[in-house]
């Protein structure tokens, strides 16, 4: 879809123990520099389709919805990175966007992903792809570096407006030296395990700041509808040798997602 940098590759076999012991591997190169605008060019012709009254950060589900988004997410590259990790049958069943735009104030607090998703086995995978360059001015995401093994941290809610999720876990709780900033240049992407803590503070910056993040999970997973009755997997690369989900559909055009969480379904009209 984007030109592939030539520098892309398998992971090695430090960086699959890095994500064994870390919970993440990070400076991944997928899109090369000739691609970067064409990505800009994507994200601004998904992203303006949304009324103005909506906030990104409060959609989910775009690769039910989109054809142009579910092609991204099906970029070889990126699906090898995945199966180095989780072995070659999985299925995709997220897709958003974490934006932050120059001092828009918007928090992702410190949480863990395994904690509220109702998934399992809970093994699932994270791809952060930088649309823009990404780094401790403009908010990167931050990790935990081996949070992922200190079991289920306490979360509270919190309803704060600027935040883009209303759970977090307090600052206390992390071990602050092991904190790392998954600094990014456009067109690479970072890979996180769901149990590892992370969040990113407000953009205080001129440049803007946008992940698209995939969620991927091996085809052993079993999503519980009754606490997500919208899950849907949509088999990403290999087999579904279980089918333990409902299928959500391939996109066939554009549709745009206006809140949180849908059924492929409610798209197909607009394809
Ligand atoms: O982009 C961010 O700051 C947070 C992303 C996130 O929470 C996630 O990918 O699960």
């Amino acid at each position: 879809m984007f030109e592939i940098d030539k520098n892309a590759r398998r992971l090695s076999q430090s960086e699959k123990q890095q994500y064994l012991e870390d919970g993440y591997v990070t400076g991944l190169p997928v899109f090369s520099k000739n691609a970067i605008n064409d990505i800009h060019d994507w994200y601004e012709e998904l992203s303006s389709k949304l009324p103005k009254e909506i906030d990104i950060n409060k959609t989910n589900m775009w690769h039910k919805a989109s054809k142009k988004f579910y092609d991204l997410c099906r970029t070889p590259t990126i699906l090898d990175y995945v199966e180095d990790l989780i072995g070659p049958n999985f299925v995709q069943w997220g897709g958003q966007f974490f934006n932050k735009e120059p001092r828009d104030g918007s928090v992702v607090p410190w949480h863990q992903d395994a904690q509220y998703w109702p998934l399992s086995p809970a093994n699932a995978v994270t791809v952060w792809l930088a649309v823009f360059d990404t780094d401790e001015e403009n908010a990167a995401m931050k990790v935990v570096s081996g949070s992922h093994k200190l079991g289920k941290f306490v979360h509270k809610k919190n309803d704060a407006k600027n935040l883009v999720l209303n759970q977090e876990v307090s600052f206390d709780q992390l071990d602050e030296t092991k904190i790392v900033s998954l600094n990014l240049k456009a067109g690479q992407i970072s890979l996180h395990n769901d149990a590892l803590l992370h969040g990113s503070e407000a953009n205080n910056s001129n440049r803007r700041r946008c992940g698209v993040t995939m969620r991927f999970s091996p085809t052993n997973v079993k999503g519980d509808l009754e606490t997500w009755p919208f899950f849907e997997t949509q088999l990403a690369r290999g087999v579904d040798e279980y089918n333990l989900n409902p299928t959500a559909e391939t996109p066939r055009g554009e549709a745009t997602p206006l809140k949180m969480f849908s059924f492929s379904h409610e798209f197909v009209k607009d394809w």
